[in-house]
């Protein structure tokens, strides 16, 4: 039997049998080969790490976008999720006291409380020492000192192509709010588009809280109003078609709250989802992600920080997106116990994918569980992760955390194959991949929609 390597740097996995058929990548020869058992791990691991993403759910924004983009040790720090624990660890610190000190004083308790006075064992602190690792900072620095300066000495340009690389992240798609102050003002003056920073409309301002969005809207010329009339149904798609085309968005985005309900007459939110979301949606051959489960300001005083979880009755999505069988829905979901329902719902409509392990579900453990479920029960057809990225250096740890429990739990897989008999290519292991990681946005002819 021939051994050979697989020609990637990041592998030395032995691999047997070669199976005749060769290909060129670049330069470099590759063999289809077939994997052994024992080299399996080392092997899907390998081309888990060179497989580039297309990270469908952050909340980065283009460089050119200027401060809406977050980078740096302090904005780390500050980030929502350790917030929350924060305000756990010190039971006394008052929350408007926290919220207005500075940002770096901020970062700094955050630093001492989580970091320094604990051992940071949680999915969020250990994330933040993945991307001091990857930085080449000391993750057992006293203080944020060190930190601080190597980010005073980055150029944006040359570290957002080096995060995007450690990250392995080829491009990603931004959370892009038509309502919001900035971003208005960037897209009405333009801004040179960096072309591997996608948008996608965000609609949680424009449709939840109906008629909250109407001065707004009507500000930007629409002419709608507080009814529902035909008319304001009609210049909210104008909205979202001229939004969508402005932006070139890849997809329309709307978060839902555990209550979704479908049909749902006296539902504002519901009303526009169906009368001129998927219309739009459908003519401009633009998906539809729905967010579901997310319970917001269960504790106002914690800000951002102060969201929720629900559990949603999955009964309504199956009604809605059978009703809308020519739009294309991605969805997740933010409780753990709604997991299962989704991939059920995903095994009985083609016109919906399952994508990425939300906010509180983009733990290890969980994304283990939902990714060993989802694999046995929809094969390779759902979105394995989004980042949720606020902070551009998390692009690192998020995607090196979740890379690795995909490997491992598609290594399960493809050893449950070997033990039947069948076997598994290197050319699998790729293809394989690249479905999990294309964003569920890649069309037949490899462009995004
Ligand atoms: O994960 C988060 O940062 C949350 O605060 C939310 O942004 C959530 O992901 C969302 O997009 O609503
Ligand atoms: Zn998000």
């Amino acid at each position: 039997m021939a051994q050979l390597k697989l020609a990637s740097s990041a592998s030395q996995a032995v691999v047997e049998d070669r199976g005749g058929c060769r290909k060129e990548h670049g330069d470099v020869l590759m063999q289809e080969t077939t994997i052994s058992i024992s080299s399996l791990p080392s092997a899907v691991r390998a081309v888990l790490e060179r497989t580039a993403v297309l990270d469908i759910h952050t909340h980065l924004f283009d460089p050119s976008m200027g401060s809406m983009l977050l980078w740096g040790v302090d904005e780390m720090l500050t980030y929502h999720y350790l917030a929350a624990e924060l305000f756990r660890a010190r039971p006394d610190l008052d929350c408007e006291t926290y919220w207005r000190l500075p940002p770096a004083a901020r970062a700094d308790l955050a630093w001492q409380e989580l970091f320094v006075r604990r051992a940071p064992v949680s999915e969020v602190c250990t994330g933040a020492l993945t991307v001091f690792q990857a930085l080449g900072l000391d993750p057992n620095a006293e203080t944020l000192q060190e930190a601080r300066a190597f980010f005073r000495g980055v150029r944006l340009e040359q570290h957002v192509d080096r995060v995007l690389r450690l990250a392995g992240v080829e491009r990603l798609c931004m959370t892009n709010d038509p309502l919001d102050p900035d971003e208005q003002t960037a897209w009405a003056s333009g801004f040179p588009r960096d072309a591997r920073f996608l948008a996608a409309v965000r609609l949680d301002s424009s449709l939840l809280g109906w008629p909250g969005a109407v001065p707004r809207l009507r500000a930007m010329g629409y002419d709608v109003e507080e009814a529902l009339s035909g008319m304001t149904m009609a210049e909210i798609r104008r909205f979202l078609e001229e939004t969508c085309v402005r932006m070139d968005a890849q997809y329309f985005a709307l978060s839902l709250p555990p209550e979704f309900s479908y049909p749902e007459p006296q539902s504002p939110a519901v009303n526009l989802l169906t009368h001129a979301v998927a219309p739009v949606a459908r003519q401009l051959k633009r998906p539809v992600a729905l967010m579901i489960g997310a319970r917001r300001g269960a504790n106002p005083a914690l800000r951002l920080a102060g969201d929720s979880v629900g559990t949603a009755d999955l009964t309504a999505l199956e009604r809605l997106v059978c009703d809308f069988g020519d739009v294309r829905w991605l969805v997740t979901t933010l409780a753990r116990e709604n997991t299962h329902a989704l991939c059920v719902a995903a095994r009985k409509f083609k016109n919906l994918t399952p994508f990425g392990c939300w906010w509180f579900m983009n733990n290890p453990s969980l994304i283990r569980e939902t990714t060993r479920m989802r694999l046995e029960m929809l094969g390779f057809t759902f979105v394995a992760q989004h980042s949720d990225a606020r902070v551009l250096e998390h692009l690192i740890y998020k995607w090196s955390h979740a890379r690795k429990i995909i490997a491992e739990v598609l290594t399960e897989r493809y050893a449950a194959l070997l033990e039947t008999g069948r076997r598994v290519t290197t050319a699998d292991l790729e293809r394989d991949a690249r479905a999990l990681f294309d964003g569920g946005l890649v069309a037949p002819d490899g462009r995004a929609e």
